[in-house]
């Protein structure tokens, strides 16, 4: 896959992006991510990238033209996703993360408290995407942030999570605690069922502790999550919880 970023802050990526899975992915050539400053892309000798609002008020505005050249200069594959990173875009999730992971080329356009001239969302960006209700200063976390979790969707990324079993029966709820030695820590002891070596009463127990954790922390999953009728009858037992359908 092919990635860039189009940023005024091309520094920022240096450290993230050359650790761990993304960077091993541009190793074995899964990933060609490319940084670029948007303020190669003006022609004046102030490198200006932004103007005054038409219609008036405080702030700027970046310049279509400078984004419109930058882009220009990119050739962008068919299929490619322009993606503004916007708070006021849809939020990024899971399901989104999949879809991006199948395009050819993403290209990330990092907001700031400026906003991009409204011609650049008309005409050149596909996709306006918010990680969160919160306020950053600008898109360049958000971008790496979508990188991060895309990236490690891609076949051959080195390091990429295989779709085991597992994983599959713990879809869509939390995950369950884990232990390792020693047994008793401080006095604070391992659950004994971990240690009995009955694997069926250990698969049963993880399950329930996650079906409990994602009951007492996020019950908005379990209306979504693919639940058991073993699953429901002890979330209704335990938890009082009822289905929604
Ligand atoms: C909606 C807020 N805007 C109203 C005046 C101002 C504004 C605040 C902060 C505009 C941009 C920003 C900087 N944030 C981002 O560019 C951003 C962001 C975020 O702040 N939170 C979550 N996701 C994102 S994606 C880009």
């Amino acid at each position: 896959m092919r990635i860039d970023v189009v940023t005024l802050f091309p520094g920022m990526f240096e450290g993230p992006m050359s650790e761990s899975i993304i960077k091993r992915a541009q190793e074995a050539e899964v990933l060609d991510l490319r940084i670029t400053d948007l303020r190669d892309y003006t022609k004046d000798k102030h490198r200006k990238v932004d103007d005054r609002p038409f219609g008036g008020g405080a702030g700027m505005v970046i310049r279509a033209e400078v984004v419109f050249d930058c882009l220009d200069a990119m050739e962008l594959a068919p299929g490619a996703r322009v993606i503004l990173t916007d708070p006021q875009g849809v939020t990024f999730d899971q399901k989104l993360a999949i879809e991006l992971s199948e395009a050819p080329q993403l290209v990330f356009l990092c907001g700031h408290y400026e906003g991009f001239d409204e011609r650049v969302r008309e005409h050149l960006v596909t996709d306006e995407i918010s990680i969160g209700d919160y306020v950053l200063t600008g898109g360049e976390l958000p971008a790496m942030v979508m990188i991060d979790s895309v990236v490690r969707l891609l076949p051959g990324a080195v390091g990429k999570i295989e779709s085991t079993h597992e994983d599959s029966f713990y879809a869509g709820i939390l995950d369950y605690p884990h232990y390792t030695r020693p047994e008793s820590y401080r006095d604070w002891e391992v659950p004994e069922i971990l240690r009995s070596g009955n694997h069926q009463a250990i698969a049963r127990w993880r399950r329930e502790q996650a079906l409990l954790r994602t009951f007492e922390r996020r019950p908005d999953l379990l209306d979504r999550a693919p639940l058991s009728k073993d699953d429901r009858k002890f979330l209704r037992e335990r938890c009082g919880w009822e289905s929604p359908v």
